[in-house]
C-alpha cells in the first residue's frame, strides 16, 4: 500500500487535469529584434522549455510597453512569406518552442516608447490563472 499513498501525493502535488501551470515554463535567450525609431511593430523570439510532464498552453501575452503582443506563425504557401496569427502557443511536456526567424514568433504591435538596444521589455505570458513576466532584451538581428 506504500505504492497507492505515494501515487495519491503525488495527484494532490500536480492538481492534475488542468492545463499545465506556468510555473514549470522557462524562457531562455528572450529578445526583441531592434528596429527603426517609430516602426510601429517589433518582432521578439525566445526559447521556450516545459519542465512538466503535461502539456502547456500559453493563451494570451501582454506587456505595458506595447498596445498588444500576439504569437504569429510564418510560413511559405505557395513561394509567398506568408504570417498568421495563432490563438495560443503550445509547448509539449518535457518539451520545447523555439520562436525564432522564419517560424513562430512574437508580434509586438503599437510601442508605448522607443526601444533601443540595450533596453529591455517586460512581457506576461498567460496560462490559464497563472502568469510569468519575462524580460525581452532590444538587441540588433543576429548576424
Ligand atoms: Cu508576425
Amino acid at each position: 500500500m506504500r505504492r497507492a499513498g505515494l501515487w495519491l501525493a503525488l495527484a494532490a502535488a500536480c492538481r492534475c487535469g488542468a492545463a499545465a501551470a506556468c510555473a514549470d515554463l522557462r524562457v531562455h535567450d528572450a529578445w526583441v529584434a531592434d528596429a527603426p525609431p517609430g516602426a510601429p511593430v517589433r518582432v521578439g523570439y525566445a526559447v521556450l522549455e516545459n519542465g512538466g510532464g503535461a502539456p502547456l498552453a500559453i493563451d494570451r501575452i501582454d506587456g505595458t510597453d506595447f498596445d498588444s503582443v500576439e504569437p504569429h506563425r510564418m510560413s511559405i504557401v505557395d513561394g509567398i512569406m506568408q504570417m498568421r496569427p495563432l490563438p495560443r502557443l503550445q509547448v509539449p511536456a518535457h518539451g520545447r518552442l523555439a520562436l525564432q526567424a522564419g517560424g513562430d514568433h512574437l508580434m509586438l504591435t503599437g510601442p508605448h516608447r522607443a526601444l533601443k538596444p540595450g533596453d529591455d521589455t517586460a512581457l506576461v505570458f498567460r496560462c490559464g490563472a497563472q502568469a510569468v513576466t519575462v524580460r525581452f532584451a532590444v538587441r540588433g538581428a543576429a548576424p
